[in-house]
Formats: structure tokens, C-alpha cells, sequence
């Protein structure tokens, strides 16, 4: 029997029924899915993270340990738990035991702070916190004592090494193993994810094992991705790219390799191509441009790799050419988001189309509207806002009734806030957005959530943030703040108001690139701040 998880939208009786009886969604869940593959390839390397090297055998044995442990701190199906994690191999063995359990992970990339873990904590009433005892100088374990304190709810913490492993993680390890079976519904939702933002404080989207079997499936039939593939993941591990568009989950349910890189920057990266035999990787633009211009490029065999994946943000065609000539791999953009739809090009489509297009719906299931600003069809070749429904998509965000009626439509497609063309053959082109986002380099950005931190600053009057395009980035972050006093514009350099952000507990990744104090901001005829003007004005 399914859990009805408090909070979570539930796909509408017919939908279910037709997902199921079509196969899109099936009796599987995603641990079956693993230990399904490890039954055929039980000697197989599974993953491989700094010195660590596991084989399917291993890596399931070691899961089944770790769900011990987790059991015996009390955690049973429905609970949900934080992981809070840098690119480990034990992020996987974490949310594999979680999921042994009917656990639901909540998953946050390591860049997040304060502000967005206790938010997820509080709002999750999670009952455990999984992170590292620093990263970047940030005291984690300091501050998951204090959750602690604060949240009764919070009745665990584990906290690893700051590279991963450690004391805490071995006692979890020690306390015997459980056996493998089904103790959650392929419907129960498996995880929430944090979703790219565009409001004041981040919402979580509910993926059951259905949502994301279905996804990964798709990714791992397009690609052409088989036992023979070594993948390497280099975007944050619980991002839906290195999770099941096709990562970990896509490469484990066809026995393929998994190679955990820290990062993407070339030093990290390609010593681990050469090392490993990597044959492909999903990146987003800035790393990909990192890659082609590197000058380490020499200095390390990179023959094995074959297929370059690109998505996350907008990847410019001039940079899209160069990928095939200069690198010798093929370039497979993509263009998904956390809510569900993944497109991407098929591995046979010619290069005029795969350098400007980013791809097409495997499925017919995957429902695609195209429409301009009344809701009415657009004809191919005209830009128009991206609607989606299907089987990979959320119905709605956990616990968050008020964005939900905006973001979906009465009938469950969601508003991607994405201006996309179409062609006659159904390739879609992302060509702007109405949503008010900033995506630097991939990292999604809300406006408002900044915005809302800044203007508890005691010498801020206003605060307005934009997107400024960006060569490397795509775009990168801009302050307008006006001072509540000409003595306070001295306390609003760039280094104080992004070490006022910082103590605010904001993620890293959010901390503004630029910061410009003016007197006034200009409006729009209904006495909004007119953030295209700013926009063009810099
Ligand atoms: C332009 N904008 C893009 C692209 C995403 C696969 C691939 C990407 C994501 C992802 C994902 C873009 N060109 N190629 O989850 O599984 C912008 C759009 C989109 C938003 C979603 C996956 N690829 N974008 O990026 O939830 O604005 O997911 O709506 O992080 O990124 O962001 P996110």
C-alpha cells in the first residue's frame, strides 16, 4: 500500500492507472532496481570515489549495513531525514539505506547553509541531519548541535568526516546488516529535492520511486548508456543531473560505472578520466567551456571519453561548435528541470540540430504545451511559455498550497517559466524566461529570497536583484540597494554585504557578484520596480 505523505499532491486516480498499465511507472523501487543489477553484475565496480572502489557486491552489502544502523537510530518509513553532503560515495550508500527503510531523504546540495537547512529541518519535521563537520571553513557540526538543541523533531545527527567516512559513519556500519526487501510502495515518495528557485524561501519537490524510474529509464534508453559506460559526475550529487538524468541511478540500473569527481574544474576532473578510462560526463556550461579551454588538456590522456552532456542552463551555439572538433566527443545537450520533464537529443541526430536544440520528449507521455501569454497554442517556430505534464513530473510542491495554485494549472501541468521554441519535428530551444530566476552557470538563484535577506541589513532602504549577463557564467548576480542614509552606503561595499549575507546563513552560491548603490530605482507604469530597465541600464 502506498504512504500518503502529509503535504504532497497525489497524481489524480486515472493518471496513476494509466501510468502503471502503459509502463511508465512499475512494481519496482529504486533499491530493487539496484540490487536487481547487482544480482547480474555482483563483481562489477559499482562506484568509485577518491580511494574507495566498490563493487555492485560491496556496494549493496555496504548499504544494507548502513540501513542497520539507521533502523537502529529509530528511523522508520515515512520519516524524513537532511543530507547534507559534498560529492561522497557515501551520499549514494546514505539514500540507498534511507530508501531500504521507506526513508524519505531530504537532499541538499553541500553549497547550501543556515538559512536553507533549517528551513528544510523545520518544514520537513525531518529527524535526522547527515553532513560533514566542515566545509569551506563553514563549522557544520557546530551548527548541526544547535539544529539539535532547537528542533525537538531532530532527535539524530551524524556527522561524517569532512571528506567523507569517519567514526560516526563506521558505528553506523557496525551494527549488522538487514535483509533486502520491499518495505515502501513504488508510490511512496522517495525523496525531496530542493527545487531551483523563485520565491523567498526554497521549495522541496516530492519524487516517488515512480516519478524518478520512469526518468531514469528515459535517460539511460536515449543515451545509450550501457554496461560499459563509465560516468563521471561532477555536479553536486543530489542535483537531478548526477542523480536519474542518467546519473548514478541511470548508470546502476544498467551496471554501468559511476566515478565521483569533488568538482568540475579541470584539475579535479581530468586526472580522473585518464585514471579511470571515463567514457562520458554530464556537465553544465561554465564547466564545459572550463574543459575546452583548458591548457591542462595536454597533459592528460582524455581518449577515452566519447559523449560530453551539457545542461542546466543555456549553452551558447558558438561554444556548442567547438565541443565536437576541438574535444572529439559528441555533445548531448539537455534541458530538464528538478519538477520532472527531462528532453534531450537522441545520440543519432545530426549537428545542426544538436548544436542549437536541446532536445526532444522520449515519450509521447511526456505532455508538452507551448502557448503565449492567453494560454492559446503557438505554431511552430513562435516562442511561447513551456507547460508539462507526465510521468516524471511533480502534481505540486511538498507542503506549499500557495505556490502550487500558481505554478500549476487546474489539470496538473506545471508552469515551467521557460520560453522555449519548438520546431515542426518537436525540438525544443530554451530562448528566455518569464520566471523572475537568476541561473549563474546552472546554480539557480531566486530574486526574492535575496532580496528578503538583504532588507533585514539595518542601513538598506530598498533592494532589488537581477541577472547581468555573463560571458562564462550565462549570468551572474547584481545588488541595487539604496541606503537608508548616506552614512550607511559606507557599509555596502560588495565584501560587507556579501559577509552580511554570509552570516545570515545564505548558501555560498547565492552571494551577489556585484553591488551598486543608487537613490532610486526606476518603475514600471504600476509602481513596481522595473527590473528590465536595471537590467538594461547595466
Ligand atoms: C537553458 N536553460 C536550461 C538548458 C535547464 C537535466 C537537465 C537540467 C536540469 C536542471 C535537470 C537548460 N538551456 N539546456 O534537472 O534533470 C533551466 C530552465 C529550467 C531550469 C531547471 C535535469 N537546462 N535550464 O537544470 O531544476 O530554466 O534542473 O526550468 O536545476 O534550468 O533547473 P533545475
Amino acid at each position: 500500500e502506498p504512504l500518503a505523505l502529509d503535504g504532497v499532491v497525489p497524481y489524480p486516480a486515472e493518471a496513476v492507472a494509466s501510468y502503471l498499465a502503459k509502463g511508465y511507472w512499475r512494481d519496482q523501487t529504486l533499491p530493487e532496481l539496484l540490487f536487481a543489477t547487482a544480482e547480474r553484475y555482483s563483481d562489477k565496480v559499482a562506484v568509485i570515489d577518491r580511494d574507495t572502489q566498490l563493487t555492485y557486491a560491496q556496494l549493496t552489502d555496504e548499504i544494507l549495513h548502513l540501513a542497520a544502523g539507521l533502523q537502529d537510530l529509530g528511523l522508520n518509513r515515512g520519516d524524513r531525514v537532511v543530507i547534507h553532503l559534498p560529492n561522497t560515495y557515501e551520499y549514494i550508500t546514505f539514500v540507498f539505506a534511507l530508501w531500504e527503510l521507506g526513508v524519505v531523504p531530504v537532499v541538499a546540495p553541500i553549497a547550501h547553509r543556515r538559512a536553507e537547512i533549517e528551513h528544510f529541518i523545520e518544514i520537513a519535521e525531518a529527524r535526522a541531519y547527515i553532513t560533514v563537520a566542515s566545509d569551506s571553513g563553514a563549522d557544520l557540526a557546530a551548527m548541526a548541535a544547535d539544529l539539535k538543541h532547537r528542533w525537538p523533531h531532530l532527535v539524530n545527527t551524524v556527522i561524517l568526516d569532512p571528506g567523507g567516512g569517519g567514526a560516526e559513519y563506521d558505528a553506523l556500519l557496525s551494527k549488522g546488516s538487514l535483509d533486502h526487501m520491499r518495505r515502501c510502495s513504488p508510490q511512496d515518495v522517495a525523496l525531496l529535492q530542493m527545487s531551483g528557485g523563485t520565491t523567498g524561501v526554497p521549495k522541496l519537490m516530492p519524487h516517488t520511486h515512480n516519478t524518478y524510474g520512469y526518468a531514469l529509464r528515459r535517460s539511460v534508453g536515449e543515451r545509450g548508456i550501457t554496461d560499459r559506460t563509465v560516468h563521471l559526475l561532477v555536479i553536486p550529487i543530489c542535483h537531478s543531473m548526477s542523480t536519474r538524468s542518467p546519473g548514478f541511478l541511470g548508470a546502476f540500473s544498467v551496471g554501468a560505472t559511476i566515478v565521483i569527481a569533488p568538482n568540475g574544474s579541470p584539475d579535479a576532473a581530468f586526472p580522473l578520466i585518464e585514471k579511470h578510462q571515463v567514457t562520458r560526463a554530464s556537465l553544465v556550461p561554465p564547466i564545459l567551456l572550463a574543459w575546452l579551454n583548458s591548457s591542462l588538456r595536454g597533459s592528460y590522456d582524455l581518449s577515452s571519453l566519447k559523449v560530453l552532456m551539457c545542461g542546466g542552463a543555456k549553452l551558447s551555439e558558438e561554444v556548442a561548435r567547438r565541443v565536437e572538433p576541438e574535444f572529439g566527443v559528441q555533445l548531448s545537450q539537455s534541458f530538464g528541470m528538478g519538477e520532472g520533464l527531462v528532453v534531450s537529443n537522441p545520440a543519432d541526430v545530426d549537428r545542426a540540430t544538436s548544436v542549437r536544440y536541446q532536445g526532444r520528449p522520449a515519450s509521447e507521455a511526456d505532455e508538452i504545451q507551448v502557448v503565449d501569454d492567453e494560454g492559446n497554442d503557438v505554431p511552430p517556430g513562435v516562442p511561447g511559455h513551456l507547460l508539462t505534464r507526465g510521468p516524471s513530473v511533480i502534481r505540486g510542491y511538498y507542503r506549499n498550497p500557495e505556490q502550487n495554485a500558481l505554478a500549476f494549472t487546474p489539470d496538473g501541468f506545471y508552469r515551467t517559466g521557460d520560453i522555449v521554441e519548438r520546431d515542426a519535428r518537436g525540438f525544443i530551444r530554451v530562448v528566455g524566461r518569464s520566471k523572475d530566476q537568476i541561473n549563474r552557470g546552472g546554480e539557480k538563484i531566486a530574486p526574492e529570497e535575496l532580496e528578503n535577506a538583504i532588507l533585514s541589513h539595518r542601513g538598506v532602504h530598498n533592494a532589488s536583484v537581477i541577472g547581468v549577463d555573463d560571458e562564462v557564467l550565462g549570468e551572474r548576480v547584481k545588488v541595487y540597494l539604496i541606503p537608508r542614509s548616506p552614512e550607511s552606503a559606507a557599509d555596502l561595499t560588495l565584501a560587507k554585504v556579501r559577509q552580511f549575507l554570509r552570516e545570515a546563513g545564505l548558501a555560498t552560491f547565492k552571494l551577489p557578484d556585484i553591488v551598486e548603490v543608487v537613490d532610486e530605482f526606476p518603475y514600471t507604469a504600476v509602481g513596481k520596480v522595473s527590473k528590465r530597465l536595471q537590467r538594461e541600464q547595466s
